[in-house]
C-alpha cells in the first residue's frame, strides 16, 4: 500500500515522488510505503487550507463541533481496527493502543463541547455607553508536527482544538507512523469535513517540517518531539515570527518515601517505566528512593520485572512490545555502557533480545540500574527506552532537589502516605504534571499537558489551555454613545 498526501479533500497521486518503507517494529515486515513530500507539496496544502479557512471560520463554532462529535463517534466505532493498526505500526501493546485511541475519542468529544463555549470575556469599559469584550478569534492555517510514540492521541490534542476554533491545518505525522494519519483522513472524509480543513503531508522533518515552519501563511506551529528538533523548530520559527508551541523531552522521576505503600509504588513504577517500552515523554526513567526502603523496593522491582512478558504487542498476553527501530536499540545499548562506565550497578536487564522471532523485531529487556549518581549522564539524559535508574536520598528535600536537577520538567510523582509531604512536593516539584501515589504517566485530555524548562516553551497541549495555542485574543470595543469618547483623556 502506498500512502499519499491528503490535500484539499483529495488523495494526491504522485508522479515522480519518492517513497520510503514503513515497517512493523515487532516483526521487521514492511507494512506500507509512505510518500516523501517536498516543499511544493507543502505549498499546495497551504493553498487548499487557506482557501478553506475563510469559509470554515464563518461556520458557527457549535456547527464545527458537530463534525468533531461525528469524528469521535466514528473513532469509537472503529476503535478496535485503529488499535490494531496502531500496534502494527508503532509496536505498543494492544491494551495501550486501545488506551491511546480512547484518548483521541475523549479529545473529540471534549473539544466538541468547546464549540458551545470558546469562552471570552466581557469587562466594563472606562467610558460611559461603551461595551468592551475580548473574543477568541481563529488564527488561520496552522501546522502540526507529531511524533511516532503517540501517532493518534497527540494529533488529536492538536488538530481538534485547532478546527473547533475555526482554523484549518496541515499535519505532518512522523514518517515511522503514517498509518494512523491515513486512518484519520478516512474518518475526516467520511464525516464530510469541508475540503481543505484537514490536510496531511507525509515526509521527513528536514524537508516538510522546515517548509512548514518557513511558509508565511502557516501562522502557528505546534510540535511534539525531541528537544533537539524542537530547538530547531523554535529557531526557524523565531526568525519567521511564528507562534510556536513545543512539547519535548522528559526525565521523569518517581519519588518513593520511607512511609510509602511500597507494593503500590512498585506497580506504579513498572507501569510508567516499562509501558510503551519506556517510549513516552512521560515515562518514569528515574526512581528517587528513600534510603530506608531502597533495598525492599529493589528486591520487589527485580522480582516483578521477571514477569513482564516481551513480544509482539498484538498478543494480548504480552506486556512489553518492541522499541521503534534499530537506531533506538543502539541508543539504549549505548546508555547501558555509559551507566556501567559511570559506576552504576546493573540489577536487571541490559540486553537486546535476539532469540527466535524476537530477533526480527527491535526488543530491549526492561532494565534497572541502582546506585546511580543524581548528576550522572544516566540520571540526567533522556533515553526513551525501558531503562530505569534508582537514586538514593535521605529526605524529602533532597528528593525534590534531585527531581528538579534535570534540564527537563514534564512529569513527576511521589509515593507517600503523609499528607504534609505530599502537599509540599506538589508545590516544589518543578514539572508541568505531578502525580501523587501514581506513576508518571496517564495524563487525562481535559487537563493541560506540558512541562517546564527544556520540556516546553510555556504553551500547553490538551485542556482548555490548548485553545490558547490555536486562537488569537481579539479585544472589541463598541461605543454606543454617538460621540467620540477618548480613552485615558478627561472627556468632561
Ligand atoms: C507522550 O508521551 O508524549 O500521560 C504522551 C501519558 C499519555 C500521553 C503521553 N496520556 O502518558
Amino acid at each position: 500500500m502506498r500512502l499519499n498526501n491528503y490535500i484539499g479533500g483529495a488523495w494526491q497521486e504522485a508522479d515522480v515522488a519518492t517513497y520510503t518503507a514503513v515497517t512493523n517494529p515487532a516483526t521487521g515486515d514492511e507494512i506500507a510505503q509512505v510518500r516523501l513530500s517536498t516543499k511544493e507539496d507543502v505549498a499546495l496544502a497551504v493553498e487548499a487550507a487557506k482557501k478553506a479557512q475563510k469559509e470554515w471560520a464563518l461556520v458557527p463554532a457549535p456547527k464545527r463541533a458537530d463534525y468533531l462529535y461525528e469524528i469521535g463517534r466514528l473513532m469509537k466505532e472503529r476503535k478496535e481496527h485503529l488499535s490494531q493498526v496502531l500496534t502494527t505500526e508503532m509496536g505498543k501493546v494492544i491494551e495501550e493502543a486501545r488506551g491511546e485511541v480512547q484518548e483521541g475519542i475523549d479529545m473529540a468529544f471534549y473539544m466538541a463541547g468547546e464549540g458551545r463555549r470558546l469562552v471570552g470575556e466581557t469587562v466594563p469599559s472606562e467610558l460611559q455607553n461603551k461595551f468592551a469584550m475580548s473574543v477568541r478569534a481563529p488564527i488561520g492555517v496552522v501546522g502540526l508536527i507529531t511524533p511516532w510514540n503517540f501517532p493518534v492521541a497527540i494529533a488529536t490534542w492538536k488538530s481538534f482544538p485547532a478546527i473547533v476554533a475555526g482554523n484549518t491545518f496541515i499535519w505532518k505525522p512522523a514518517t515511522e507512523t503514517p498509518m494512523m494519519a491515513y486512518e484519520m483522513a478516512l474518518i475526516f472524509e467520511k464525516v464530510g469535513l469541508l475540503e481543505g480543513v484537514a490536510n496531511i503531508v507525509f515526509g521527513s522533518g528536514a524537508d516538510v517540517g522546515t517548509a512548514m515552519i518557513e511558509h508565511p501563511d502557516i501562522r502557528v506551529i505546534s510540535f511534539t518531539g525531541s528537544t533537539e528538533t524542537g530547538r530547531h523548530v523554535a529557531e526557524i520559527g523565531g526568525r519567521h515570527l511564528k507562534k510556536v508551541s513545543l512539547e519535548m523531552g522528559g526525565k521523569n522521576a518517581v519519588i518513593v518515601m520511607d512511609d510509602a505503600d511500597i507494593d503500590l509504588a512498585v506497580e506504579g513504577i513498572l507501569w510508567s517505566a516499562f509501558g510503551t517500552a519506556g517510549q513516552r515523554c512521560t515515562a518514569c526513567s528515574r526512581v528517587i528512593v528513600h534510603k530506608e526502603v531502597k533495598e525492599e523496593l529493589e528486591r520487589k522491582l527485580v522480582a516483578q520485572m521477571a514477569d513482564l512478558t516481551i513480544g509482539n504487542g498484538l498478543d494480548e498476553t504480552v506486556k512489553i512490545g518492541p522499541v521503534i527501530n534499530e537506531k533506538a536499540l543502539e541508543k539504549i545499548s549505548n546508555y547501558i555502557e555509559i551507566g556501567i562506565e559511570e559506576g552504576a550497578k546493573l540489577l536487571a536487564g541490559g540486553h537486546i533480545l535476539k532469540d527466535g522471532e524476537l530477533g526480527n523485531g527491535h526488543y530491549f529487556e526492561p532494565t534497572l540500574f541502582t546506585n546511580v549518581k543524581w548528576d550522572s549522564r544516566l540520571a540526567q539524559e533522556e533515553i526513551f527506552g525501558p531503562v530505569v535508574s534508582l537514586i538514593e536520598v535521605t529526605s524529602l528535600e533532597e528528593a525534590i532537589e534531585v527531581n528538579n536537577s534535570v534540564k527537563y520538567g514534564l512529569s513527576s510523582s511521589i509515593f507517600s502516605q503523609d499528607v504534609n509531604k505530599v502537599f509540599q512536593a506538589q508545590r516544589d516539584l518543578d514539572t508541568g504534571i505531578v502525580y501523587v501515589n501514581a506513576g508518571t504517566t496517564g495524563a487525562e485530555i481535559h487537563l493541560p499537558f506540558g512541562g517546564t524548562k527544556g520540556t516546553g516553551n510555556g504553551h500547553r497541549d490538551s485542556g482548555v489551555a490548548a485553545l490558547d495555542v490555536f486562537t488569537e485574543w481579539k479585544s472589541v470595543y463598541v461605543d454606543f454613545s454617538g460621540t467620540l469618547q477618548r480613552a485615558q483623556i478627561d472627556n468632561s
